[in-house]
């Protein structure tokens, strides 16, 4: 019989009791667990010679809270609630000891500890509103009477973490412990809350800081109005806010049974689902059935960007804010000299901001040397190319390289559409050659599409992907093919919506529709913002798309006052007579007959082609899995976290009716919604992408 490990090992220092959590990575508050921590303080308790309790976590963590893998199935034994009304009523004091992170149901249950110490290392949050959930075990009543509600809403609807000294600060930590004796300082700690006599103080029994939001009811619709944007079409932050609110209205057990009927609202609702699936989703992203997880990679201690544009500088700042030297070359000295000032500015408004200290601006800027030379890449262990979207240029740039750089050095192409295969076949090593596809901001947007070339080898691979995570991007790994995952459904959506344009239906109709869905802008705003005259110019310019016209009247888009839309001086949107007048010119040169169509009709015609482009992509091998595909449009397109991703989306549809959909419009309109054979399968199966 294999030996079960305790979910809790308990040990004795002198009249306190230890209870080490041992569950897992990160101490996943588990059945088995709750169970465990239920029946050691019992025995602590009944135990006359035990006269404190140390709860620790054993391994790299506190804990992390619920053990999200039990949502959606029956309960199992005490629930993480009544557990903790356990703890927070035991007759002898219980001391958390906080290291690694403590976080969700993990920082509730050292708030329902008597007392809390921590290393300065640890971090402490209640970050369940990003799985579509609110703190369901006390959280919402216990932490707005120690910090207040004004900054328990904070904690709570944003989600971030908290460091030990904040929390210290905040009264959420009694004390802070040596980072390399937190067992002993727990120990010494309890001993002393002993010795002293020191109360049981229970956090629900504290009532003073409610005052705050007692006195000014109107903090709560003041907090919903500053955040209605960054909270559009969420559910539980609504949820988490209305609790924080019963916090300062009703007495605590009341508040508790508001918060768990809340909690049990969110927990079976779509979105949560959808969150958790996208929790689990980014995870799956590091899984490559070709290259093991435990791959040698490559030491990169120092990269070479080529190109000081929007993106080279962008791709720039990822690296130094890790602390990785760069180099950054340029072909002209004031090409360079403005690159490295909107990097600088970049980094000076995060500072005015108080994100980023005025110190460490200068140490990012130290870390970053500029040239016109490309030979002074030869020492760079992985280098960038970031110029302009042209085979011809990235070929003439790599077989340079290929002279240049050192032996095993990684060269990568930031390139958003082009053949990597083909750029490779300039050098000597494509083994050595890879796409790191960053998304504009690069230094904002978390996607990485890393796009593995035929003959990439394994270890270049590994080496990207972790690169990739080191700089705080969520990397993917996609295939050759053009536009690669996300760029290569976006052209689908784009077909589309410039056709519902020319049939009659308004350009701020199609985005309307598709921001109501949950993205962050629609397709012609999308267009205006990143500027129509990409890869547009006069010399080639055939007047023939409304793109073509609206560039030839200087329409560019938000940075010439005009595109699709027409802006204010505060670059607010209007819409465009202008643009109406010259999509009625090519619709009648085009012959197109007007129609109108729904807001439903417009959500399909616009996204069901993604999902079917997401199926091909799949079936080609382009993308390892679906929730691959849904990452990559949730971290590069804001795509609406609480729908799942694309492919998500189309199972919770039903691919039946997708299909169904798929082919009324390929009656009406041809091939471009001809559907995938694999998405045919499926349907006729029954199943879904995620039965892949
Ligand atoms: N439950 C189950 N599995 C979890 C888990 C959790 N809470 N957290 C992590 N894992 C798995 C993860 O899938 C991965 O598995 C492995 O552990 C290592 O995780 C009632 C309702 C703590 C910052 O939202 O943010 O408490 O891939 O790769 O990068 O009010 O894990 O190895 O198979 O992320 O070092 C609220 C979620 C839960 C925190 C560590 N808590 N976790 O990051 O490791 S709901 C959270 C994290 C709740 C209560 C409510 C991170 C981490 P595998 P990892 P990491």
């Amino acid at each position: 019989m294999t030996e079960v490990t305790p979910a809790v090992s308990e040990s004795r220092e002198g009249p306190v009791a230890v209870l080490t959590l041992q569950s897992g990575p990160v101490n996943a508050l588990s059945a088995a667990l709750r169970e465990g921590i239920r029946a050691a303080v019992e025995r602590a308790e009944a135990d006359q010679a035990v006269k404190a309790i140390v709860l620790i976590g054993g391994g790299r963590m506190f804990s992390a809270g619920a053990d999200i893998t039990e949502f959606g199935k029956p309960p199992r034994g005490i629930v993480l609630p009544d557990l903790l009304n356990r703890i927070e009523g035991a007759r002898k004091p219980v001391i958390a000891a906080i290291h690694g992170n403590a976080l969700g149901g993990g920082l509730e249950t050292a708030l329902a500890c008597h007392y809390r110490v921590a290393v300065p290392s640890a971090k402490l949050g209640l970050p369940e509103v990003k799985l579509g959930l609110l703190p369901g075990a006390g959280g919402t009543q216990r932490l707005p009477r120690i910090v207040g509600p004004r900054k328990a809403l904070e904690v709570i609807v944003g989600g971030a973490p908290i460091g030990a000294k904040q929390a210290a600060a905040m009264g959420l930590v009694d004390e802070i412990a040596p980072e390399d004796s937190l067992r002993a300082h727990a120990v010494a700690f309890a001993e002393r809350v002993v010795a002293e006599g020191r109360p049981l103080t229970r956090i629900r029994d504290r009532e003073d800081r409610l005052a705050e939001g007692r006195d000014d009811p109107g903090l709560f619709d003041a907090f919903r109005r500053e955040n209605a944007r960054r909270l559009r079409g969420f559910e539980a932050p609504e949820a988490c806010i209305a609790c924080v609110q019963a916090a300062c209205t009703l007495p605590f057990d009341q508040g508790l049974a508001f918060e768990r009927e809340q909690f049990l609202k969110l927990v079976s609702g779509s979105q949560s689902a959808a969150q958790r699936y996208v929790f689990f989703a980014e995870r799956q992203t590091a899984r490559i059935p070709d290259v093991p997880e435990d791959t040698p990679t490559r030491p990169i201690a120092k990269v070479g960007v080529i190109g000081a544009g929007t993106m080279g500088g962008g791709i720039s700042m990822n690296f130094l804010n890790a602390g990785i030297p760069v180099t950054i070359v340029e072909t002209k000295r004031e090409a360079l000299d403005r690159g490295l000032g909107i990097i600088r500015s970049n980094y000076e408004t995060t500072a005015r901001k108080g994100r980023l200290r005025p110190e460490d601006v200068e140490t990012r800027m130290g870390l970053l040397t500029d040239t016109l030379e490309l030979e002074a890449l030869k020492g760079c262990d992985l280098i960038i190319e970031a110029v302009f979207e042209d085979m011809g240029i990235k070929k003439d740039i790599f077989s340079r390289l290929d002279r240049i750089a050192k032996p095993g050095a990684i060269l990568a192409s930031n390139t958003s559409y082009l053949d990597i295969d083909e750029i490779a076949s300039v050098t000597s090593r494509p083994g050595d050659v890879i796409g790191m596809h960053f998304f504009s901001p690069a230094n904002v947007m978390r996607l990485l599409e890393v796009v593995r070339g035929a003959r990439t080898e394994r270890d270049v691979i590994a080496t990207a992907m972790q690169i990739g995570r080191t700089i705080g991007k969520i990397p993917v790994l996609v295939g050759v093919c053009h536009g690669f995952v996300g760029n290569r459904m976006l052209a689908e959506r784009q077909r589309e919506a410039n056709r519902l344009i020319l049939e009659g239906v308004k350009p701020w109709d199609v985005d309307r529709v598709i921001y109501e869905f949950g993205l962050p802008m629609g397709p012609f705003a999308m267009s205006d913002l990143a500027g129509l005259d990409i890869g547009w110019s006069r010399e080639t310019n055939k007047s023939e798309s409304v793109r073509d016209l609206l560039c030839e009247r200087d329409r560019r888009g938000q940075k010439t006052g005009a595109g699709f839309y027409d802006y204010d001086a505060k670059r607010n949107a209007m819409p465009s007579a202008v643009t109406e007048e010259i999509i009625a010119t090519v619709a009648e040169r085009q012959g197109v007959r007007r129609k109108a169509a729904s807001d439903q009709e417009i959500l399909e015609r616009c996204l069901y082609p993604m999902v079917n482009e997401g199926a091909k992509i799949l079936d080609e091998g382009k993308a390892i899995r679906a929730s691959d595909i849904d990452i990559v449009w949730i971290n590069g397109y804001g795509w609406p976290v609480y729908r799942g991703g694309p492919m998500y989306w189309a199972d919770s549809i039903g691919l039946p009716k997708v299909l169904e959909r798929l082919r009324a419009y390929e009656a009406e309109y041809g091939d471009a919604f001809k559907p995938s054979p694999l998405l045919e399968r499926l349907a006729a199966e029954g199943k879904g992408f995620k039965d892949l």
